[in-house]
């Protein structure tokens, strides 16, 4: 069994004028394929050919390191994928954006939060909203660790995430990530990110 990269649901260039087609062909076309290339190879010939993803990063301190860099950069990016959307943006609604109330004071609190753990994360990482059982938490993570990997310092169910490597924001915004974090605002799909809170 191999990893494939996902087909994505909306052209490169659905996401203009926020983020640029350019620098989404690149990230998915060149980024994420190389994740999924590497990941097939380097789990070629171990236990981990015959396992799910989810499993793979739960058990991720038995493997190699190329596993756990490409597993979580391949996992990562899917996730990434699937929480911004062409007709994404605004505020999200019911028992999600109570918990996020809840937790975090208010929306706008969630926000600042967020943004500072992404625009913070020194280096190459992610920031994520995780869940764990009714807390929401922001944190972040370096490189391609996921809070699914049993390494992870912080680990529970992912709610959102935000790719902060260089890749995918320096052609359009260079070294301005704060903006670039603002501008996916304008991109995210709260419809995916309550699915992922009511699973
Ligand atoms: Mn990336």
């Amino acid at each position: 069994m191999s990893f494939e990269l996902p087909k994505l649901n909306y052209a490169y260039d659905a996401l203009e004028p926020h983020f640029d087609a350019r620098t989404m062909e690149i990230h998915h076309s060149k980024h994420h394929q190389g994740y999924t290339n590497n990941l097939n190879k380097a789990i070629a010939g171990t236990d981990a050919e015959n396992k799910t993803i989810e499993e793979i990063l739960a058990n991720i301190s038995k493997y190699d390191v190329a596993v756990k860099n490409n597993g979580g950069g391949y996992y990562n990016h899917n996730l990434f994928w699937e929480n911004i959307s062409p007709d994404g943006g605004g505020k999200p609604e019911g028992k999600l954006l109570e918990a996020i109330e809840k937790n975090f004071g208010s929306f706008d609190e969630f926000k600042a939060l967020f943004e500072k753990a992404a625009a913070t994360q020194f280096g190459s990482g992610w920031a994520w909203l995780i869940k764990n059982g009714d807390v929401l938490r922001v944190v972040s993570t370096s490189n391609q660790e996921c809070p699914l990997m049993d390494t992870a310092k912080d680990k529970g169910d992912i709610l959102l995430t935000i790719d902060v490597w260089e890749h995918s924001y320096y052609l359009k915004f260079q070294n301005r990530r704060p903006e670039y974090v603002k501008t996916f605002w304008e991109v995210v799909d709260w419809k995916k990110v309550a699915e992922r809170f009511n699973s």
